[in-house]
């Protein structure tokens, strides 16, 4: 069982990576257009925790969410072309990168505003606290969002009316290029659901097994009834804030150091020194991995562009204004 859990989050991760690897290369080849943001670094937590979420459970995430669209069995293929605004990904090609939706897998998306996720979270978790459903919210938003009012009307409905929430904050420490030290008088985002009573964990986002079993914990709080709950996972993100960002605020010391924990790293070295995987056998997670990718890629640029660009569109076509006086 452990073998298999670990082989499972190895090839996650390893998928992650190497998606988001294959996004940035198409981006600067001029094939993904608007902005980019990618996750590497960060992969601990979009895997850790929704591998422990159950099929039925719903997920809100911002724009930094190819990952999170991947592992709610949105396929690389689906995601890859919605990057590039074809007819095949999974928002029909008019959402692109920030806005990856996809109600068969309960994956509500995808949002650009920061603090956009609470309210919409809250508005589901209502829904499924009136039909007494055993489904939960899974609500990710960055610690760039905690000093949003949303944030804070959020928890406070979630814990007056008990909602099935559970808040995940990704705190890679930067909010573009302003780290939370500088517009945050308390830092640590887990005690900051202390005004509403909602409860909260730190955990070491650069580690999947960790993120993991806070999560199991987390989802029993919810599940049991108690109200929302709120996990921060620490992590970095290893490139800019989105592709037109270099990074270049940060140290190389600091990167040196954050790249010494890289959450890939780790499970692979750890998985060697217990003996949970060979050699061999991550070397075809990593050929599968890259196999899959590039497939997504050639399906994507072998799919056809949206056909019908009025469609979900809440205006008169054009030609109204044809000819008005
Ligand atoms: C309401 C709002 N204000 C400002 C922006 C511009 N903006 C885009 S990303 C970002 C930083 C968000 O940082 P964080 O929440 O930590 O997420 P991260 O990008 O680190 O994952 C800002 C200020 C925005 N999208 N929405
Ligand atoms: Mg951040």
């Amino acid at each position: 069982m452990q073998r298999d859990l670990i082989k499972q989050f190895l090839y996650d991760m390893l998928l992650a990576r190497r998606f988001e690897e294959a996004a940035a290369e198409q981006y600067t080849q001029g094939k993904v257009a608007g902005f980019l943001h990618l996750y590497p670094g960060e992969e601990a937590v979009a895997v850790g925790s929704l591998r422990a979420a159950e099929p039925g459970d719903y997920v809100v995430t911002p724009y930094r969410e190819h990952v999170h669209a991947l592992m709610r069995g949105v396929t690389p293929n689906a995601v890859m072309a919605e990057l590039f605004g074809r007819a095949t990904g999974c928002s029909g090609g008019y959402g692109g990168s920030m806005h990856l939706f996809s109600a068969e897998h309960r994956f509500l998306g995808g949002y650009a505003i920061v603090g956009e996720t609470f309210p919409l979270a809250i508005g589901v978790g209502y829904w499924l606290a009136m039909k007494q459903s055993p489904d939960v919210v899974l609500c990710y938003f960055g610690e760039g969002a905690v000093n949003q009012g949303t944030f804070h009307e959020s928890l406070n409905m979630a814990a007056l009316w008990k909602l099935p929430v559970l808040f995940i904050c990704e705190n890679n420490r930067y909010q573009i290029g302003t780290e939370i030290h500088r517009n945050s008088a308390v830092t640590e985002v887990y005690k900051r659901g202390c005004a509403s009573g909602v409860p909260g964990k730190h955990v070491d986002g650069m580690d999947v097994l960790a993120v993991h079993q806070a999560t199991q914990d987390a989802l029993q709080h919810v599940h049991s009834g108690s109200g929302p709950f709120l996990l921060e996972c620490e992590t970095y993100r290893f490139r800019g804030h989105s592709m037109a960002d270099s990074g270049a605020y940060r140290s190389a010391l600091e990167m040196a150091e954050l790249k010494a924990r890289d959450p890939l790293l780790n499970l692979r070295n750890r998985a060697l020194q217990e003996g949970w995987l060979s050699e061999d056998d991550i070397e075809a997670l990593f050929k599968k991995a890259h196999e899959t990718v590039d497939e997504a890629v050639r399906f994507a640029e072998q799919s056809p562009p949206p056909t019908d660009l009025y469609k979900d569109i809440y205006t008169q076509p054009l030609d109204v204004y044809r000819g008005a006086p």
